[in-house]
């Protein structure tokens, strides 16, 4: 069921379309990062309640996220993972409390079967607030988890629109360089 449904998000692709999968903390910035994008085109689909798909389109790119009420894991792994060709994954600068699990969501989804060697861009959003979770202890913690990838570390201001271009920009020649 979960592959059927990857097929049907997948169907919606263009041709020559590239899917990035934004991950991340709730509230991390991922809705407001697609609308940064592409304010005027981001589609909103529900699949399966209570999962939220929301998408959008950047050049050759599909960017999708998605958030969710507690929902078995697994499941929705084969509905977002299948035919990724980058992933960009979203800290909350501001959120102590939830770093050490972020960080094993993050481990957790990259070392999924469909996620093995695609570029990684590591957004740690929200820079214009208070930072409790600096940019340099993120990345001491994402080094071994990210060993062997192409990967980047930014800091974002998504709401200011700082760093989003940059973002996109990161991913879109990553995945062009993993695909030679
Ligand atoms: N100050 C500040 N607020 C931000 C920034 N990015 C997003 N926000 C705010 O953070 C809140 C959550 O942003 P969302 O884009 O909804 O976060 P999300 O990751 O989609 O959250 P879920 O869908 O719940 O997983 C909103 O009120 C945004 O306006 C930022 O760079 N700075
Ligand atoms: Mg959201």
């Amino acid at each position: 069921m979960g592959a059927i449904l990857a097929k049907i998000l997948n169907y919606h692709n263009q041709e020559n379309q590239k899917k990035i999968l934004v991950l991340g903390e709730d509230s991390a910035g991922k809705t407001t990062f697609l609308y940064k994008l592409n304010s005027r085109d981001v589609k909103t689909e529900m699949p399966i309640f209570p999962i939220n798909l929301e998408s959008t389109t950047y050049n050759n790119l599909k960017i999708v996220c998605c958030d969710t009420l507690p929902f078995d894991r697994d499941y929705k792994f084969r509905l977002l993972h299948p035919e990724t060709y980058g992933i960009i994954f979203m800290f909350d600068v501001t959120d102590e409390q939830r770093f050490d699990d972020v960080l094993k969501e993050l481990k957790t989804h990259i070392n999924q079967p469909d996620m093995l060697g695609l570029p990684v861009l590591i957004i740690c959003n929200k820079i214009d607030l208070k930072i409790v979770v600096s940019i340099e202890r993120v990345k001491e913690n994402v080094i071994p988890i990210l060993e062997g990838r192409v990967w980047e570390i930014m800091g974002t201001s998504v709401v200011n629109d700082v760093g989003v271009k940059e973002s996109i920009s990161w991913i879109s020649n990553a995945v062009e360089n993993n695909l030679r």
